[in-house]
């Protein structure tokens, strides 16, 4: 008995120091939970170092497909200009990477390198952007 609570009192110290170390030195790369809705978009984090981010990004629609997309633009988030096919045109962005087609009830991972500067993170099915499914996300040096 006496044992086992040594081993799990190191392990606790060990599991602190890695934590500190990882703090200490910045942290690796940032993990942001993305949370898409119908129809709305939510991250943990709106704000990360440059450097590589991933995306966790859950689709917890019962029944919608959405998308996750990351265009790199000066222009905020909600003022976007959406075409009459109710898309926005990400050719007017410079694009970064995207998700496609996620099914509701799914997930999916994206890891992109940012560089510092405001992206737009939006789900671009006809409609979605319009009704919300948008955010800012700033990368600081
Ligand atoms: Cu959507």
């Amino acid at each position: 008995m006496k044992n086992q609570f040594h081993k799990t009192g190191a392990l606790l110290v060990c599991t602190v120091l890695f934590a500190a170390v990882l703090a200490a030195c910045g942290g690796g790369p940032t993990t942001v939970d993305v949370t898409l809705t119908d129809y709305e978009m939510q991250l943990s984090v709106d704000t990360s170092k440059a450097g590589e981010v991933t995306f966790k990004i859950q689709n917890d629609s019962e029944v919608t497909v959405h998308e996750f997309v990351v265009v790199q633009t000066d222009t905020p988030a909600d003022e976007l200009p959406v075409g009459e096919d109710l898309l926005v045109d990400e050719s007017l962005f410079t694009p970064v990477d995207e998700v496609e087609d996620l099914a509701a009830g799914d997930n999916a991972e994206l890891t992109v390198t940012l560089t510092p500067g405001h992206y737009v993170l939006l789900c671009n099915i006809a409609g979605h952007f319009q009704l919300g499914m948008h955010a800012d996300f700033t990368v600081t040096e």
